[in-house]
């Protein structure tokens, strides 16, 4: 009967994904730009890899551009990032090019689980797991679940290491400070907190603070900026395609050099 087959086809290829994706190279915290490129070049370099978001869509900020005018900016550095990507551009000055954010967004996604990475949406990241001394995996729950308050527990996945794409929020940062005692690699080893925007500075920055931040967990995005106290930059994007493309960088190199 098709009414049944329509239900297994889905429960039965849902739990086997999941099931597949227990145990991950990299579990990646948060669907913003940045996470969705790292995604992709780690997906593309052939490592297991996973991202989760708590919302229906993945994207974060790209879908709106600025003030909902769904147009978004890319400095020339990241113009290859764009072009990987087969996103139509405009050039709109020496320096600067324009491409519509619905397209971004939506090539980003495609391209990063076609080429291997597997998105789950809907889910919420609540905490890590924290195991000799280093994040060893992601603890997940249903959104909705979360949003309700209901008394449910998670399930727990395990990671070699875990991207912290979380935006403004750095929720894993702060999770992992707070509840475990440690110190982050940052100034006060703990997060210190977006700065207010400046262009020039907030796109180098991004860049710049983009690193393994304690061991097993890295940060990249608008979550780098939040943790170590640089400025944020507004609706100009070619750092947060950089960010999440030098993450997936540091982590091929780390792991390369252990395998
Ligand atoms: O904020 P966001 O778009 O991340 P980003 O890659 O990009 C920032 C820009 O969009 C923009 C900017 C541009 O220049 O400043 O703000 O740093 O997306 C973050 C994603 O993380 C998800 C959230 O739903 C969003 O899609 N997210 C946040 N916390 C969690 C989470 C969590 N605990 N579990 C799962 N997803």
């Amino acid at each position: 009967m098709i009414e049944k087959n329509v239900s297994q086809g889905i429960i039965s290829t849902y739990f086997s994904k999941l099931e597949k994706n227990l145990e991950l190279d990299v579990a990646i915290v948060g669907g913003g730009p940045s996470g969705i490129v790292a995604a992709y070049y780690l997906a593309k370099a052939g490592k297991k890899v996973a991202l989760f978001d708590r919302k229906i869509s993945p994207g974060g900020g790209m879908w709106g551009g600025a003030m909902m005018f769904n147009q978004i900016v890319v400095q020339k550095e990241a113009l290859d990032i764009i072009k990987e990507f087969d996103i139509n551009y405009e050039q709109y000055n020496d320096d600067l090019f324009v491409m519509d954010s619905v397209e971004s967004t939506s090539a980003l996604l495609y391209k990063a689980v076609h080429a291997g990475a597997t998105v789950f949406n809907c889910y919420s990241v609540e905490d890590v797991v924290f195991k000799d001394d280093k994040v060893s995996g992601v603890v997940v729950n249903w959104t909705p679940v979360l949003r309700e308050g209901l008394h449910v527990d998670p399930l727990n996945i395990m990671a070699k290491c875990v991207v912290d794409g979380t935006g403004h929020d750095s929720e894993m940062c702060k999770t992992v400070a707070r509840k475990n005692g440690i110190r982050l690699a940052t100034d006060t080893g703990d997060v210190i907190g977006e700065r207010s925007l400046d262009v020039v500075t907030g796109e180098n920055e991004v860049v710049n603070g983009t690193k393994e931040i304690y061991p097993g967990l890295y940060v990249c995005g608008m979550a780098a900026s939040a943790v170590s106290g640089t400025p944020r930059m507004g609706p100009i994007f070619g750092g947060m395609l950089l960010s999440g493309k030098k993450v997936a960088e540091l982590i091929l190199e780390r792991q390369m050099a252990k395998d």
